[in-house]
Parts: C-alpha cells; structure tokens; sequence
C-alpha cells in the first residue's frame, strides 16, 4: 500500500517537476508580420550526470528567462504556453544554454525558424550530447 502512494507521488513529482517561468519575453510589438510561441521544452537527455541542467534560452540574442533557469533532468517538461510571443520578419534564431556555475555555460544548439514554417513545429537541440525537444508555433 506505502508503495503504491509512493509511487503515485513520484510520478506526480515528475510529471509537475519545475516550477513555471516567472517571466514572459514579448518585447513590444514590432508588427513584423509573424510571431513565435513556444510550448513546451522536453529533456530527454540532459548535459549535467550529477545536477540538473539550469537551462535558459538565447532568443535572436536576447536571453530568457533572465532572472531564471529551468531545471531540467532526464525526462523533464516544461509548459511554456504563454511565455514566449516573439514578433519577427524572415527568421529567429533560438539557441539552448545550461547555465553552469563553476565553469562557462554549455552551448547546447542552436535552430532557425523562419517565417515560412506557419505551423507548429518541433525544433531538436543536440549539441554536447544531450537530447532536448523545444515545441513551438509561428503564426
Ligand atoms: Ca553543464
Ligand atoms: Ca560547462
């Protein structure tokens, strides 16, 4: 009986692990003709054996969440609906970080989304041998 509770407050540790984003990255609306959104971010295989990786996004350069990291371990989600909305003309670039703080931060990809995938699409990051999945829409 102990077991199964157990269990049953394990995976909904998993499954809720990692608070939300505090901050949403809409800069002013620059009427650019499309805009990005995220979704959600999936670890499959994460940088760090020991910690979780303190994950962050460059956005056309623009770092987010600024005052944040998202901690991420193998199997982790992160619902971002509502978080990002990027405004852009041609293409954005989005590359994935782990914030480490004993050494420099690891690169762990980057993607460009242009403005012509007008659907929601999943971009793979796998630099450093790890596996993360970033679910977006451009509309
Ligand atoms: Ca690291
Ligand atoms: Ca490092």
């Amino acid at each position: 009986m102990k077991k199964v509770v157990l269990s049953i407050l394990l995976m909904s540790f998993i499954i809720t692990s990692g608070v939300s984003p505090k901050e949403q990255f809409a800069p002013e609306d620059r009427n650019c003709g499309y805009s990005l959104k995220f979704t959600g971010l999936k670890c499959i295989t994460p940088e760090g054996y020991y910690t979780n990786d303190a994950i962050y996004f460059k956005i056309d350069g623009t770092i987010w969440p600024s005052s944040q990291r998202l901690s991420m371990t193998s199997g982790s989600y992160y619902d971002l609906e509502g978080y990002v909305d990027y405004d852009f003309s041609g293409s954005v670039t989005i590359e994935l970080w782990d914030d480490d703080a004993f050494d420099s931060d690891d690169f762990l990809g980057s993607v460009t989304v242009y403005c012509s995938y007008t659907s929601d699409g999943v971009a793979r990051f796998t630099e450093d041998g790890v596996d993360y999945k970033l679910y977006y829409k451009v509309n």
